[in-house]
């Protein structure tokens, strides 16, 4: 038997892919470090450290226990000298002078601000602060040409930078749902992103579309949005979307997709003193033909680290490809089907792991 120890020595799997992390997280102090870390360095387009920040957080994010003392961490994956760093600080100081630094930089304030504009990436933002456009004001002065998504994002702001609750996800479900069946019988919506992974509030509310007949799928995103708009008079409608509707290709899938801007009525109780009687919500909306459905159902659930582990887990450790369309075999040199996520799991050697214990 094992010598006694002060502390509890931690067994953690590797990838993130191979541990149930639920939303109960012990260590927040320390991830909530890491995180802010992890931000900024995708801010910065730093996606290396960016990925090494996140994958430490999440293991710290797996812990069954609050960790009190370096010596808990010992031998544990994941753990760069870096975040090891950081995490030491916060355990000795109660925080992390790198991260307090971070916060205060005028940098790192104007990456977040102007990145909180719906339509705006780590790239324009970083353009506009070299030509000295740090907030909001200074943007609306500077005469910048925005494009329609950015002027929505602008307009309603302070609404998108609020979180989503349940109740709303629910409510714009509704919408989804109506819309979808108008104009085409038979669609069925699923609920993804963070809330299928059982958050209570999300930055925007994410909806997979298909339809049980192969092919029936084909060009219905823009009849929704159709749809939609020809709501627009009504109480919960569509406003604006990124790109239009139906745009094709994007680094991640090929889905038909759509960035959206919805028009959500309050509820009497939830009536503001400034008497706005609705508010904007971030909606994406994504199509998939059945055949893909399991696999997009698990690209589009999250989260974002999960899927990262989980492509590769695949490819490093099953000589396989995986993505929201398709899971390949190189090693049979084929495609392997699958309807359900569990059956992609299998595929992949992994215990399978329900989405409330996907929040890596
Ligand atoms: P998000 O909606 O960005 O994240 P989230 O729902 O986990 O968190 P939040 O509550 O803040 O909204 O993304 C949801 C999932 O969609 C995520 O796992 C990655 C996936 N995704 C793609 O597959 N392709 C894309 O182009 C984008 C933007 C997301
Ligand atoms: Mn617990
Ligand atoms: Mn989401
Ligand atoms: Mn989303």
């Amino acid at each position: 038997s094992r010598p006694f120890t002060e502390v509890a020595l931690f067994s953690v799997s590797s990838y993130a892919c191979q541990r149930r992390t639920t939303l109960d997280n012990h260590n927040s102090n320390l991830t909530d470090a890491l995180s802010l870390l992890a931000e900024n360095a995708e801010l910065s387009n730093e996606d290396g450290r960016g990925v090494a920040f996140r994958r430490a957080a999440a293991l710290l994010k797996a812990l069954p226990t609050q960790v009190i003392s370096m010596s808990q961490l010992r031998g544990l994956p994941c753990l760069g000298e870096h975040s090891l760093r950081v995490i030491k600080d916060v355990l000795e100081n109660g925080v992390s002078s790198e991260v307090e630094s971070t916060k205060q930089s005028k940098r790192y304030k104007a990456l977040k601000i102007l990145t909180g504009i719906f339509g705006v990436g780590a790239k324009t933002a970083d353009r506009w602060i070299r030509e000295g456009i740090y907030n909001l004001e200074q943007l609306r002065d500077s005469g910048q040409t925005l494009n329609r998504a950015q002027k929505a994002g602008l307009e309603h702001y302070d609404d998108l930078n609020e979180p989503v609750t349940k109740a709303e996800a629910d409510a714009i479900g509704e919408i989804v749902q109506k819309a979808v069946n108008s104009v085409l019988p038979g669609s069925e919506v699923a609920l993804t992103g963070g809330f299928r992974r059982g958050k209570l509030t999300g930055h925007d509310v994410d909806f997979l579309i298909t339809h049980p007949e192969e092919g029936k799928e084909v060009g219905l995103m823009p009849k929704v949005v159709a749809w939609l708009e020809s709501q627009k008079t009504t109480r919960n409608s569509y406003l604006e979307s990124k790109d239009g509707p139906a745009r094709p290709a994007s680094n991640m899938d090929r889905f038909e997709r759509c960035f959206s801007i919805f028009k959500l009525t309050k509820r009497k109780e939830q009536e503001t003193a400034s008497h706005k009687i609705w508010r904007a919500v971030r909606v994406d909306l994504v199509v998939s033909p059945i055949s893909q459905f399991a696999f997009a159902v698990l690209g589009w659930t999250g989260s974002k680290l999960f899927e990262r582990e989980l492509r590769r887990w695949a490819g490093h450790e099953k000589n396989m490809s995986l993505s929201s369309h398709a899971l390949f075999d190189n090693t049979q040199n084929k495609y392997l089907r699958a309807t359900s996520e569990e059956e992609i799991f299998a595929y992949l050697g992994l215990e399978y792991i329900p989405p409330s214990e996907r929040n890596a």
